[in-house]
Parts: C-alpha cells; sequence; structure tokens
C-alpha cells in the first residue's frame, strides 16, 4: 500500500458532476498546465484538445467508478477481439453518452467557442477498413449501453487506413498518421507491458516422473503495451475499456543490450520489433499472406490473452473456472490463433492436462465468420508457422489428430470428408486453415445474417454443420442508433421524439410507433421536409469542400462501400450509362444525383479502374450540357465513419447490389434504412431481412436469388450472348468501347468490359442488368409521388428497430457468452 488512508479518502472523494461551471474550468486547466498555452498562443486545435480533455475527465471519473464495481461483482467478462476498429471521432459520441450536452453548449457558448466547430478538428479514428471494424465498434457501444462487462482487444497501429485522394480521375493513397499529435482519447499503460515471443525452436524435456514436456525456447521477444480508451454507455454511468497494443522493442526495458552489443544494431532491431503495430492491412474481405500480418494476429492475441487470465487470476486460481468468467469473441479468423495460444498456456505453463485444457478452450472461445469470399479465407503455410511458432504448429497438429481420430472412429465418414475438415491442407502448399482452426477450437460459430449463416452450414462449413450442428447459429448484424440517427440526424431524431417520446433511443423497436402516422399527411409532410433540409445542409458542406454545385431538386442516390466487383459498383455505373442513352434518345429523365464513396485496397487493380470508370462518367456528364441538366455523378473522396454521418441524412436511395450470396450482412444498408432511404437492393446479406421487416412494398428488389446465381452458373453462363440479345446493354457496352469516355487514353476500360464480357463475368452484372434497369426506372416513378415516397421512407424508420446493435448484443449474450 503506498496510500494512506486519508488519501485514498480524498480520492475517493474528488469526482467530476459534469456542470458547464467544471467543464469550463477543467477546459482552461487544460489549455493552460497539459498545453501551456494563453490567448496569444492557442490554436482553434489546442481548444479543441484541451475541451476534450475535459470531457475525458469526466468519462475517466465515470470509469473509475464502473471498473472496481465489476471486480466487487465478479461478472463473466466478455472479451471482444478484433483486428479492426472503425472508430470515427468520439467527442460528440462522448456527450452524447455522458449525456452532458447542455452543458457543454452553455460553457462553450458564453465563452464564444462553438461546439460542432471544435468537433469537425478532430481526426477520424480510422483502425479498420470497413464494415468489420464498424461492426466492432457498434458492438462496443451497445456493450456499454446494456451494461454487459466487456472489453474489445486489438492493435494500436500508427498508421490506420489510407486517405483517399482523387487527384486527375484516380485514387491516390497518402498514410493516415492519426497520432502525429497525439490523441486526446487514449492513456497510455506504460506499466501494463507484456513480452510476445516469436521463432526459436521446441525441446523435448523427460520430467523426474518420466513423462515428456514440450519447452518452446524463442528466438525473439516484443514487448505488447497497453493502450486504452474508454467506452461509455449510452446515459447510464458505465464505462467499458477498449485496450489496444503497441509494440516496444525489449531494448526499451534493457539498457544492457546498447552497453554490450553493436549499439547501431540494438537501435535497428527496434525498428523491426515495432514495425508489428505500425499499420494496418488495407484489405477489405481478402487475406494477404504476409509474415507482418501473421506477426500482428499473435502478437495481439499473445498480449490479450496474458492480460485476461492476469485479471481472471487476481480473484480465482483455479484455471477451470476460466469459462464461468470468460468469454472470448473472436471476430473473423485474424485472432483464431487464440485457440492453439490458450492450449499452449494452460498444457506448457499450468501444466493441465491436455483434455482439460481443450474443455476450457473450448468453452470460452466462439467464433464469427464475415465472409464467404474464398480469397478471404484464411490459410496460413506450415513454413510460416514453423519459422514463427513452432510450438503452436505442434499443438495444431495435435488437436487436428485428436479431432480427426474422433471422427474416424465413428465409421460414419470417408476420407475425402476427412481430408476437407481437416486443420491442414496439403495442396497447393501445406498451409492451416484458421477457420477450420477456429470452428473445431470454438463452442458457437456465428454468420452475421441468416443467408450468411445458411450458406455457412449448407456450403462453406457443411461438414462441420454435419458434425456438430448445435455449434452454428445466426446473428444478424446491427448498428447503434446512437451515432447512426441521435448524434447524425438531428432532425430526424427531433420529429421521432417528439412523435413517439425518448424510448427508442435504447428500445430501437419503439419505432415501430411510427407506423401511425402512415396515413398522417402533415407528419409525412414534415418527413420530408426534415429530408429537403438535410439535402441542403449536404448542398452546404458539399460546395463549401469541392467548389462544385450539387441540385437539391434531384433524387439523391447513394452507393457507399468499400469498392469491389462483388459489391457492383460498375453495375450502378451501367445502369447510369444506360440513362445517358436515354437522353440522347431524346427522352427526359427526373433529375438524379449518384453519389459513389469508398475506397479501394492500393493493390486492387480492378477496384482501382471502376473508381476511374465513374470518375470518367462524372466528367463526360458535367462537360455535356444536354446531360448535366438531369444527371451528375459525383464520387465523393476518402469515405470514413465521418463522411458516412454526412451522407446517411440526406439519402434518398440507397444502393445495396451486390450479387446475392456475395454480401455476408452488410451495415450500411441498415444506416441508408434508418435514416429514410428506400434501398434498391438485391435479396443478399441483411437486405433480406431489411426488406421482410420494412415490407416487400416499401423495398425496390431486383435481380436473381442466390439459388437462381448457382442454377445459371452450374447450367453454363453466357454473358456475351445476353449482351448481344439486348438492345440497351448492347449499347451500354457500344458507349464503353467508343471510349467517349476516355479520348485520351484509348482502351483504357478494356480489362473492365472484358472481365464481363469475355471472362466469365463472375458476379454475374450482365444477367442482372435488364431487371436492374427495369427497378431503377420504377425508383424514380415512384419519387414523383411525393407522398407515397415519404409513405415509404416512413416505413423504413419505423421497422428498422431489429437492426439496432443492441438487439443483436442481447442476441451473442444470451445464446454465446451467457452473460
Ligand atoms: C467483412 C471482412 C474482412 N467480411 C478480411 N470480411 C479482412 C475480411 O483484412 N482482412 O484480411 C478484412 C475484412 N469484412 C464484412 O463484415 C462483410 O463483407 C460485410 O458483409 C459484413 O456486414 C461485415 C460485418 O459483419
Ligand atoms: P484491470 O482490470 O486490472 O485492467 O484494471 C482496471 C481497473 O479496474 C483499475 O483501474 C481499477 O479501477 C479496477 N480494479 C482493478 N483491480 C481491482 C481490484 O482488485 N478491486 C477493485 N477494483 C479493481
Amino acid at each position: 500500500k503506498i496510500m494512506n488512508k486519508a488519501f485514498c479518502e480524498k480520492l475517493s472523494h474528488l469526482s467530476i458532476e459534469g456542470t458547464a461551471e467544471e467543464i469550463v474550468h477543467r477546459f482552461i486547466e487544460h489549455l493552460k498546465f497539459d498545453l501551456g498555452k494563453d490567448e496569444f498562443s492557442a490554436t482553434p486545435y489546442d481548444c479543441y484538445v484541451s475541451f476534450a480533455s475535459a470531457v475525458k475527465d469526466i468519462l475517466m471519473d465515470r470509469w473509475l467508478i464502473t471498473q472496481p464495481q465489476e471486480y466487487a461483482l465478479q461478472r463473466k467478462r466478455v472479451y471482444y477481439l478484433s483486428l479492426e476498429y472503425l472508430i470515427g471521432r468520439s467527442l460528440g459520441n462522448a456527450i452524447l453518452n455522458l449525456d452532458i450536452q447542455k452543458q457543454s453548449i452553455k460553457a462553450l457558448t458564453e465563452n464564444g467557442f462553438d461546439l460542432s466547430l471544435l468537433s469537425e478538428l478532430e481526426w477520424d479514428a480510422g483502425l479498420g477498413n470497413g464494415g468489420l471494424g464498424r461492426l466492432a465498434a457498434c458492438f462496443l457501444d451497445s456493450m456499454a449501453t446494456l451494461k454487459i462487462p466487456a472489453y474489445g482487444y486489438g492493435i494500436r497501429y500508427e498508421y490506420g487506413i489510407f486517405f483517399q485522394h482523387i487527384i486527375n480521375g484516380e485514387q491516390v493513397e497518402t498514410p493516415d498518421n492519426w497520432l502525429r499529435y497525439g490523441s486526446v482519447w487514449e492513456i497510455a499503460r506504460p506499466a501494463r507491458l507484456f513480452p510476445v515471443y516469436f521463432g526459436g525452436i521446441v525441446k523435448e524435456e523427460i520430467l523426474e516422473d518420466g513423462s515428456k514436456k514440450m519447452r518452446w525456447i524463442p528466438e525473439e521477444t516484443v514487448m505488447a503495451m497497453a493502450y486504452d480508451y474508454l467506452v461509455p454507455g449510452f446515459q447510464n454511468n458505465y464505462v467499458n475499456t477498449l485496450r489496444l497494443w503497441s509494440a516496444k522493442s525489449t531494448r526499451e526495458f534493457n539498457l544492457a543490450y546498447f552497453n554490450e552489443g553493436d549499439y547501431m544494431q540494438a537501435v535497428a532491431d527496434k525498428n523491426h520489433s515495432e514495425m508489428i503495430a505500425k499499420v494496418l492491412y488495407p484489405n477489405d474481405n481478402k487475406m494477404q499472406g504476409k509474415e507482418l500480418r501473421f506477426r500482428q494476429e499473435y502478437f495481439f492475441v499473445s498480449a490479450t490473452l496474458q492480460d485476461i487470465l492476469r485479471r481472471f487470476l487476481k480473484k480465482e486460481s483455479d484455471l477451470r473456472k476460466l469459462p464461468e468468467k470468460a468469454a472470448i469473441q473472436l471476430n473473423d479468423t485474424h485472432p483464431a490463433i487464440a485457440v492453439a495460444e490458450l492450449m499452449r498456456i494452460l498444457v506448457d505453463e499450468r501444466n493441465l492436462p491436455w483434455e482439460i485444457a481443450w474443455e476450457i478452450t473450448q468453452q470460452c472461445m466462439a467464433f464469427t465468420n464475415h465472409t464467404i469470399l474464398p480469397e478471404a479465407l484464411e490459410k496460413w503455410q506450415v513454413l510460416l508457422f514453423e519459422k514463427l511458432l513452432p510450438r503452436h504448429l505442434q499443438i495444431i497438429y495435435e488437436i487436428n489428430e485428436r479431432f480427426l481420430s474422433s471422427i474416424r472412429i465413428t465409421g460414419l465418414y470417408d476420407d475425402d470428408f476427412i481430408s476437407r475438415v481437416s486443420l491442414i491442407e496439403e495442396e497447393p502448399v501445406k498451409s492451416i486453415r484458421m477457420a477450420n482452426l477456429a470452428i473445431v477450437g470454438s463452442h458457437s460459430v456465428n454468420g452475421v445474417s441468416e443467408l450468411h449463416t445458411d450458406i455457412l452450414k449448407h456450403l462453406i462449413f457443411k461438414d462441420f454443420y454435419a458434425l456438430w450442428k448445435d455449434k452454428f447459429n445466426s446473428k444478424t448484424n446491427g448498428i447503434t442508433p446512437r451515432r447512426w440517427l441521435m448524434l447524425c440526424n438531428p432532425l430526424l431524431s427531433e420529429l421521432i421524439t417528439q412523435a413517439i417520446g425518448s424510448a427508442w433511443k435504447t428500445d430501437l423497436k419503439e419505432l415501430a410507433k411510427l407506423n401511425k402516422y402512415k396515413n398522417d399527411s402533415t407528419f409525412l409532410e414534415d418527413l420530408g421536409e426534415v429530408k429537403r433540409q438535410n439535402k441542403l445542409e449536404f448542398c452546404k458542406y458539399y460546395e463549401d469542400l469541392h467548389k462544385r454545385k450539387l441540385n437539391p431538386e434531384s433524387i439523391f442516390d447513394f452507393q457507399a462501400k468499400r469498392i469491389h466487383e462483388y459489391k457492383r459498383q460498375h453495375l450502378n455505373a451501367l445502369g447510369i450509362i444506360h440513362l445517358i442513352n436515354q437522353i440522347r434518345d431524346g427522352k427526359t429523365p427526373y433529375p438524379q444525383s449518384f453519389f459513389f464513396a469508398g475506397k479501394a485496397a492500393p493493390g486492387y487493380f480492378i477496384a482501382k479502374l471502376i473508381i476511374r470508370f465513374i470518375c470518367a462518367l462524372s466528367d463526360y456528364i458535367e462537360k455535356d450540357k444536354e446531360l448535366s441538366r438531369y444527371l451528375s455523378v459525383i464520387f465523393l473522396p476518402n469515405y470514413r465513419v465521418t463522411l458516412a454521418e454526412r451522407i446517411m441524412p440526406p439519402a434518398e436511395i440507397s444502393r445495396q447490389i451486390s450479387l446475392a450470396g456475395t454480401e455476408a450482412s452488410g451495415t450500411g444498408n441498415m444506416k441508408f434504412a434508418l435514416n429514410g432511404a428506400l434501398t434498391i437492393g438485391t435479396l443478399d446479406g441483411a437486405n433480406i431481412e431489411i426488406r421482410e421487416a420494412v415490407g416487400e412494398e416499401n423495398f425496390f428488389l431486383f435481380g436473381m436469388t442466390a439459388a437462381e446465381v448457382k442454377n445459371l452458373k452450374e447450367s453454363g453462363y453466357h454473358p456475351y450472348e445476353m449482351m448481344r440479345q439486348n438492345e440497351d446493354i448492347k449499347r451500354i457496352f457500344d458507349f464503353i468501347e467508343s471510349d467517349i469516355l476516355n479520348p485520351l487514353n484509348p482502351g483504357l476500360f478494356t480489362p473492365l468490359t472484358d472481365l464481363l464480357l469475355y471472362q466469365g463475368d463472375k458476379y454475374c452484372l450482365i444477367a442482372d442488368l435488364p431487371d436492374f434497369i427495369r427497378v431503377n426506372a420504377e425508383a424514380v416513378k415512384v419519387y414523383q409521388d411525393k407522398q407515397q415516397w415519404n409513405r415509404m421512407s416512413l416505413a423504413n424508420i419505423a421497422n428498422m428497430g431489429k437492426f439496432s446493435s443492441d438487439e443483436t448484443i442481447k442476441g451473442y449474450a444470451k445464446d454465446i457468452w451467457g452473460v
């Protein structure tokens, strides 16, 4: 004990209520005493930092109440392991969740500051690629709101997802050095430090009783240092922890290295170790088999499991009780090495018998799959394993042997079956199948929508489903209504609250009460007016930033998501070319603005070409007087959480047009619908459930079903012939092949058209195009009946309750975690 009673007393009595006066006081203290700034030197950014620090003080105060409470209660904790957290900004969210909006605005306005201007100075924390990372962030919000003692664990990347610039119609990436000026929101824990080992050899030891034991003698050590981010629940005084690991060289802690050996080499080695937490891999739905990524995965899993066990062992000594106190959720296979690591700790370090260790591991672990795209399924070469984690490789072999012999002795399965479920793939290169490891090592496997889970059960994991039906379950994704409605769309939130009260904020199903307004023409007009105001607001934002005018009278139509062939941004583009052809034929369409936003992985050639295609289309239309009267195409650069918050309120049409059976769930689809956009979509992922919830008459459906796609591909799909037989499609391709979009660069888009016409059109754009053209026209027709459109929009908002991440988390808590 380093503190006496008197001091502890003072410590526990200093608390912050969160009045305007306290906020101002702390704001000033931070400005003066942390930053050393005065009226002559403070910049707007200094003011943001100091004010945000005052808000963080309140977060910290609540956190220091929540955490000891949970120690006293000793409830089971949830550990969410994810390589991605796409958080965005924190200031507005903290103020909302702490319920200090009125005081904050008072504190600022009385002193001549503007909250929205200060908020704009915060950089996004972009530690994720897309849906998978944003889902993790929504889950943290919901777990805190539901007062579940939960921890997010991940990596504190020095560089988050790259910035996207569009230069001459092309994507250019620059690094997101988000920590350059430090982050207000993180708390460094320099003493919360764990060693993580790599490489070396495994030695067999004979113990006194004659039994054998494996001892890993690693070659390399990297230190993992904790940084904490506080996660407040919605207006409930409950604050959880997101703990992100940073890599530190052991050199830092062992100065002897510098004295004895080669000083220059020691510093160089330091860089090598610290590379681990340097940068987020910028791929979405694709595995990149790089050694550094493999190191990242093990680094954060090893540090996390050490921390979990440390916390457990503070109050318990019997590791058999671990499953009663810890639920570990694996966000895809990226942390799947946790299965082998926990086994290694229990068997090698804690000397538990294998069977007991296996029981503990399986009961703790649960696995969520997020994609069925074959290129995303993680497989790591045995050679790499052997080099970096030789003991884990042995453990995986042993898990595999025990697993395969347990099914062999039943006599129910043939050799083909056994080689399909094996954790080891022999051809073309011997590799470890991380999904198989995660499935075998977990008590629960879930998909992220009904359709996706069905595909897991009956297609990609059907052999495991045959073995363990009860392991499989579906948890449809969700979004937090705090960020995705209250924060981003204050006008709509206010209208809703006036109509049905505030209960929807923590019980989104309350929105169903809006259904009673479906024939209330005043309410429908108010709803339309909110959308109109949001469109005008967006126009102002866009025009200030990009010096280009938008037409607020046009239909605001959005496709915002990572650029990927399976998501079919190019299908949307083909639909726009059809409209061009119609205008050339003298037909005058209703004015439409097509917005695209999304990043392409830097190494994904076709995705980058799709961006060029959209930008070329945008230019061509803008320069043509006749076309630009009716159409505009706008590529919004650098899609990120903050931009997503800007586009949800003004959106009228949401495009969710992936080929059926490819998008596991989607969550952008939910954000748009919750903000009153109508979806033009396929029967894919969660679209199916959204359509069911809002009513099929309030959803613009097109395209094949997943079953139809399967049939078409099996019976022979001939996109070129289809194109030849459809006059509209033929003209679309004639248009592209004429190089009118790219006169200075003839043939630029040939790789794209070749993929569709001559290389099998993997994602069936040609097959779905006629129905896509039909549904686009239908939506535009309906739009012209404003009251009808508003009624459909209301039906969407009112029936989105099931897609709150609060609901999703309740499902995980009950069915998987037992909390
Ligand atoms: C999703 C990924 C993903 N699924 C590999 N899979 C990655 C796979 O860096 N990697 O190697 C990164 C990301 N991301 C998305 O998850 C799905 O495509 C969406 O449909 C789904 O809504 C989202 C959340 O479940
Ligand atoms: P951790 O769980 O060890 O990471 O500690 C997080 C926070 O939990 C600490 O800052 C304390 O507020 C609280 N805490 C940690 N250990 C104890 C304990 O033994 N009793 C009560 N509270 C604790």
